[in-house]
């Protein structure tokens, strides 16, 4: 495999919203973010993935962008982005950004002027087509509820929204709108950026001409997956950005891809891939039921490990993925996948232990690494993600009480991960002086930064070291570049593999039990790199696991 410059970084997604508020209006901002990077820095971090700061209404926030070449004033100022870059370069930082370009805002000048004159240049962005007898134009449900055509007043025309109505497609068949897509990335990368995440990028491929599906719920609609699934050519589209853009600059993308063809993962995130790499959904999306997300049931530890070794196994020889345990649009990792009543500082570093050292690119959202958990919402009113607010609605279609419905959305509200950072015990966990825009997670005053840097083994030193074993010279041509090779896959409760290098073989374990487990090694002579706990017991080969203990072994070969 050709090195990249990328492959060992370990990258930080940063949620501005919710990072840090400087000048205490109650929303995070770039200055907050610049002020937070020596913190990033001592953490280990050395790739930060921003999401959107560009000027936007907010409705799905940030992700419905008004204008790519300037920031929301609510999160600060060019010159401060033009700082934030230099002062990433300059503690040798990357930052990457969020390409949100499946769609725009309805607010963009863009889709203004192709309302005005549908028939006429900017109507070709979009999506814009007659309805069908006074209905839309097909039966496609958007993400976010509802269908996916919104009509445009006073006519007989609908535009197409697969999220959002505030987030009309981007006609992805019109070259004129390609290309001013690819000079304004290009304009980014030539800023200083190291690259993008890339925002629901599996969508800009539709069937064209639109046609109806088979209804899969009672509102006579289908989900837009389904369009997706069938539509072919999106690797084309995406190739032809790769060489106008990304390519010029050796940029990092991301991609943010859902459901992709098994046999295009190669032309995805291999030697030649469309990105560098790409996010592994295989365990988040696990327990979510064509019904929606609401119904979602919790990931046992066995489908977890299951799950991502059923991915490590598929990327083998083609690429790498990016290893998440939780993004800003899903619950929080330690919640989602530690079984109910078991999460403590143990279990939480045990299972940052066994995702951090998968082959790929570990990512950490922000509050991770101090192991910030879901958020006890009291009621709907305190909710303020559109997609949960939809999800919420649909339950109650489903026949659920208000009661019922509140509590099932809660478990999986994208909002839990989207409350401020809790940097220490002060009023609103230090986050700012004013009132925050979403309730800080009361359980601040005992989970913050300011504590866990004071307590020597708390979640956040277990993170740097789990890092700096990562990345240190020692053994990162193993843990970059050693071979994935699953381990004591017939234990239940247990996630094992190894990471094998040229020289030596890294054992990765993690009891997912509260009750000891024993295990037979396969040689009685190894140095423990990595343990959550004091010690490990051990007889020859045979060695006692604790309940939640994870430790990281190295034989020699
Ligand atoms: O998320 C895409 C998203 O919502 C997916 O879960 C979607 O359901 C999938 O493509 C279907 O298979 C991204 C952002 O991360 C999110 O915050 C935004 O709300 C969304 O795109 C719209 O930009
Ligand atoms: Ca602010």
């Amino acid at each position: 495999m050709n090195k990249k410059w990328w492959h060992d970084k370990v990258a930080y997604q940063i949620y501005p919203k919710s990072f840090k508020d400087t000048n205490d209006d109650g929303i995070g901002d770039i200055r907050g973010i610049i002020d937070k990077l020596d913190y990033l820095k001592e953490l280990g971090i050395d790739l930060i993935w921003l999401s959107p700061i560009y000027c936007s209404p907010l409705a799905d926030q940030g992700y419905d962008i008004s204008d790519y070449y300037k920031i929301d004033p609510r999160f600060g100022t060019m010159e401060e982005m033009d700082e934030l870059i230099a002062e990433t370069k300059k503690r040798e930082m990357k930052l990457i950004m969020d390409l949100v370009v499946n769609h725009c805002s309805d607010e963009h000048e863009w889709f203004q002027k192709a309302l005005k004159d549908p028939k006429g240049e900017y109507g070709d962005y979009f999506y814009i087509q007659e309805g069908k007898g006074g209905k839309s134009p097909n039966n496609l449900r958007s993400y976010f509820g509802g269908s996916a055509w919104e009509r445009i007043e006073d006519s007989d025309l609908y535009y197409l929204h697969l999220f959002h109505k505030k987030q009309p497609d981007l006609n992805w068949e019109n070259p004129v709108l390609r290309d001013k897509i690819y000079e304004m990335i290009n304009w980014w990368l030539e800023k200083g950026i190291a690259g993008f995440r890339i925002d629901a990028i599996i969508n800009i491929k539709k069937v064209i001409p639109f046609h109806d599906y088979e209804p899969d719920r009672d509102d006579g609609l289908t989900s837009s997956e389904k369009m997706v699934d069938e539509a072919e050519g999106v690797l084309e589209l995406l190739n032809e950005m790769k060489e106008a853009t990304f390519q010029k600059h050796d940029a990092f993308t991301v991609g943010e891809v859902f459901r992709e063809k098994k046999e295009d993962l190669e032309a995805f995130i291999g030697e030649r891939g469309c990105f560098s790499s790409m996010f592994d959904f295989n365990e988040t999306v696990f327990g979510i039921s064509e019904k929606g997300w609401y119904d979602y049931q919790q990931v046992t530890p066995d489908d977890y490990r299951d799950c991502c070794f059923a991915s490590q196994l598929r990327s083998d020889g083609i690429g790498f993925l990016s290893n998440i345990i939780e993004n800003h649009d899903e619950p929080r990792g330690v919640s989602h996948y530690i079984p109910k009543g078991e999460c403590s500082d143990k279990s939480k570093k045990m299972l940052a232990t066994v995702y951090f050292m998968l082959k790929g690119l570990p990512f950490i959202y922000q509050g991770q690494e101090i192991g910030m958990e879901n958020v006890p919402f009291s009621s709907i009113d305190e909710i303020n993600d559109i997609s949960t607010l939809d999800q919420y609605k649909v339950a109650l279609n489903q026949g659920f009480s208000e009661e019922e419905a509140f509590s099932i959305v809660c478990r999986y509200s994208r909002d839990n991960a989207r409350v401020p950072f809790q940097w220490d015990d002060g009023a609103n966990a230090g986050f700012t002086q004013a009132i925050p825009w979403l309730k800080v997670n009361p359980n601040y005053k005992e989970l913050n930064l300011k504590q866990q840097m004071e307590e020597e083994d708390s979640v956040f030193h277990y993170y740097k070291k789990l890092i700096a074993l990562r990345k240190g010279e020692a053994h990162r041509e193993t843990l970059v570049y050693g071979d994935f090779e699953p381990v004591y896959t017939e234990l239940k409760r247990v996630m094992a593999y190894y990471r094998v290098g040229e020289d030596e073989k890294i054992l990765i374990i993690g009891n997912f039990k509260t009750q000891p487990q024993e295990l037979m090694l396969e040689e009685e002579d190894y140095e423990v790199l990595l343990n959550n706990e004091q010690e490990l017991a051990s007889v020859g080969r045979k060695i006692l696991l604790n309940g939640y203990q994870a430790v990281i072994l190295r034989f020699k070969r």
